[in-house]
């Protein structure tokens, strides 16, 4: 029968409480879980991760980089990577929760061997000069402050037949894929891929203003796999003499695919900016949490109410929808990259000046 009157209204708050713990548990029972008690949770006015801003002084890690050299091989590691972790994400391999950053050492002679993945890598180029990778059956030789692409599901292997060590900061959207389940990967039968083509052909076909007439993509990547530093820092310097900087970002330009505009990979957004010397933003903050390293110059860095100092090399993560500032010394470049273009396709990105 059914009651007339809600027995529940008359009862007091200690019944109610009880009696839909009780539910609560009733419904347990089969993996079912009221979302009243969680909805402010899991909608929050405003992002909630658990992420902090941290900067890492290359000057602090270097030794640690070098002695890796000296426990293992690149052969033997595949990778010789110290990685990067947020404090807040210790035991995850991540720097964001969506992003993986490394530093990377190879030594003359020596040899990574190929594999492909379906994670993206990004290489910026911190120190030496001499290797090489090889991506999609093309090697190109590394300099300082170059960008370098690994697209998606593409053999890659690095070497060295320079001298002296090089280093470079990887970035890579690992947890990304881990969070699809879309984390495949295979070894190459050789340690080296065959190259196909010869040293600049892809600079020379596509990132010379040109573009072969008819190409069609092969990936969601720009076929410009390396961008060096020479001509990214000649356009910053030069269009800094032409206005002044963005009063939130500074000169700030995206690395960009020819073929068609967008950015330069489809899940990291890649991304450099001139602060000139004495220059000072205002607060700025985005969705998407950023992994910054200096290529020249020095500046601080202001997140909430953090303040670090940043030199030539350091590394920096900033967390998405933190406020932040940059005060440069002298004339500072810094390269970043974000999973903005991940949250742009997907509609989530915002931005906030002030
Ligand atoms: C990888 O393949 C490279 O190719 C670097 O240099 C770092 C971190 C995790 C998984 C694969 C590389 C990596 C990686």
């Amino acid at each position: 029968m059914v009651a007339k009157t809600d027995p529940t209204v008359a009862a007091g708050d200690a019944d109610i409480t009880a009696r839909r713990e009780a539910f609560y548990a009733r419904a347990d029972t089969q993996h079912l879980a009221p979302l009243w008690t969680r909805l402010k949770a899991l909608v929050p006015k405003l992002p909630v991760h658990q992420l902090v801003p941290h900067v890492w002084h290359y000057d602090d890690l270097r030794p640690h980089v070098m002695e890796s050299a000296r426990q293992i091989s690149a052969a033997e590691a595949e990778r010789r990577v110290m990685i990067l972790e947020n404090p807040s994400l210790r035991g995850t391999s991540q720097v964001t929760n969506t992003l993986y950053a490394g530093l990377q050492l190879i030594m003359p002679g020596e040899v990574a061997p190929a594999h492909r993945h379906t994670q993206s890598a990004l290489r910026f180029i911190v120190e030496g000069s001499g290797a090489y990778t090889a991506v999609d059956g093309e090697k190109t030789i590394m300099q300082p402050g170059d960008f370098v692409i690994t697209p998606s599901w593409t053999w890659h292997h690095h070497g060295h037949e320079g001298a002296g060590p090089m280093v470079w900061l990887d970035g890579l959207d690992i947890p990304l894929c881990t969070f699809f389940g879309s984390t495949f990967r295979e070894d190459h039968d050789q340690a080296e891929a065959p190259v196909e083509r010869p040293l600049g052909d892809a600079m020379a076909r596509f990132g010379s203003g040109l573009l072969p007439v008819g190409h069609v993509a092969k990936n969601l990547n720009s076929p410009v796999f390396n961008y060096p530093w020479a001509r990214t820092r000649e356009a910053l310097h030069v269009l800094s003499k032409a206005g002044a900087p963005d009063a939130h970002t500074g000169h700030w330009m995206r690395y960009v695919n020819p073929v068609d505009g967008g950015w330069a990979m489809p899940t990291m957004a890649t991304m450099v900016r001139l602060l000139p010397a004495g220059f000072a933003t205002q607060p700025y903050r985005s969705s998407d949490s950023m992994v910054f390293t200096t290529v020249e110059g020095r500046g601080e860095l202001r997140v909430a109410d953090q303040v670090f100092a940043l030199g030539p090399r350091d590394i920096a993560v900033v967390p998405g929808w933190m406020p932040y500032t940059l005060h440069a010394q002298d004339d500072w470049a810094l390269f970043s990259y974000s999973d903005r273009v991940a949250q742009e396709k997907l509609g989530l990105w915002r931005e906030a000046r002030g």
